[in-house]
């Protein structure tokens, strides 16, 4: 795959902004930007004319297999001193890097070193143009989504009384691997009986008992970008209070994919869930907002919280994760991940159905 197109979008972005320079320093938008998937031991250095990579002798080949759009300066990614070559010393130039990525060290050195340049924070580029995917985006997280559905179907056969939360956890995690995944998205959440009113409650040691409920949370990765998706279900019986919580958080998951419409903002169809919960008198138990943008980061981009009254953009994606967290009885979370796509929310994790289970 080419990144000229990338390239192209951020030297647009730096003639307006008047930078000379880019310098790209987190792992996930060197990634973005160039295909390379050493994961934090690289660096981007581009110019209105030239694109450099900035890696170790580790990566040279892998560099140049993977970035062809990008010339390879060899040497320690994290000096600034690999830079000597590139970089004017007779004049001031500015130059953009990730303000929100860049440690507070990592930016002094920069400084100290490059006295003559005026850095720009330029972070929130990089967040706007990732949140909106393109198809070839869009397909990898597809597909990391019906990794993740079906390997869930696989192991509800696992779940009953007696097994510990870690082990559904590594069978989940195992069956996403042997279904073509690389990695979990993060750490998988399975929180079953009054744990589960913690809403990231990561698997622990906890047995599941006859009578708990269960909330997963868990993804993978597949071609570098993550899926997110959470199941909650009843082992045995389900607990009256529990089962109506359900069916409310069930009702105001579905409402908000049903109706959601062209031109809402964040905070609107936020408000579609919120309401419902907050009707049945739940609403002070809902204490996360609707959902967020996923991508290369299991957490990027735009979120759908109260907050945010901006329009939802086409061609992202994003979770609609309502839930209701009773502490000493238990919690309740329901999560799709949507495509946002020709105006309407294309739902990419219905390969796992979630009307209410009992196992
Ligand atoms: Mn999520």
């Amino acid at each position: 795959m080419t990144y000229i197109n990338r390239i192209s979008a951020a030297r647009g972005m730096m003639k307006d902004k008047g930078l000379e320079a880019l310098y790209v320093t987190s792992a996930e938008n060197v990634f973005y930007l160039s295909g390379f998937t050493g994961f934090g031991d690289a660096r981007l250095y581009i110019t209105p004319n030239e694109a450099y990579i900035i890696t170790d002798s580790r990566y040279t080949v892998q560099s140049a297999h993977e970035c062809p759009d990008y010339v390879l300066i060899s040497g320690n990614a994290e000096s600034p001193d690999t830079l000597d070559g590139v970089l004017p010393r007779d004049r001031n130039i500015r130059v953009g890097f990730e303000d929100e990525k860049i440690s507070y060290k990592d930016h002094n050195a920069l400084k100290e070193r490059f006295g003559l340049i005026e850095l720009c924070g330029v972070g929130g580029y990089f967040t706007g143009v990732r949140d909106i995917k393109d198809s070839s985006e869009a397909a990898l997280i597809k597909k990391a989504c019906v990794i993740a559905c079906e390997s869930f179907n696989d192991v509800l056969s696992v779940i009953r009384p007696g097994v510990a939360e870690c082990d559904v956890a590594a069978e989940l995690e195992y069956r996403m691997k042997k279904n073509g995944a690389s990695d979990r998205s993060f750490d998988t959440i399975v929180a079953s009986g009054t744990r589960s009113a913690m809403p990231h409650g990561v698997a622990s040691d906890k047995k599941i008992e006859y009578g708990d409920v269960v909330t997963m949370d868990f993804g993978c990765v597949y071609g570098h970008y993550c899926s997110d998706m959470t199941r909650t279900f009843f082992v045995g019986r389900a607990d009256p209070e529990l089962e109506k919580i359900y069916n409310i958080v069930y009702k105001a998951q579905t409402a908000a994919l049903d109706r959601f419409r062209r031109g809402m903002t964040g905070a609107e169809l936020d408000g579609i869930s919120r309401e419902i919960i907050t009707d049945a008198g739940y609403g002070g138990y809902f204490g996360h907002g609707l959902g967020h943008g996923v991508g290369i980061e299991i957490h990027e981009g735009a979120s759908i919280n109260k907050r945010n009254k901006d329009v939802i953009k086409e061609n992202t994606v994003f979770s609609i994760e309502p839930g209701v967290y009773v502490e000493g009885l238990g919690g309740v979370r329901i999560e799709d991940l949507v495509l946002y796509e020709n105006g309407v929310l294309n739902i990419l994790t219905s390969a796992s159905d979630k009307k209410m289970l009992v196992l």
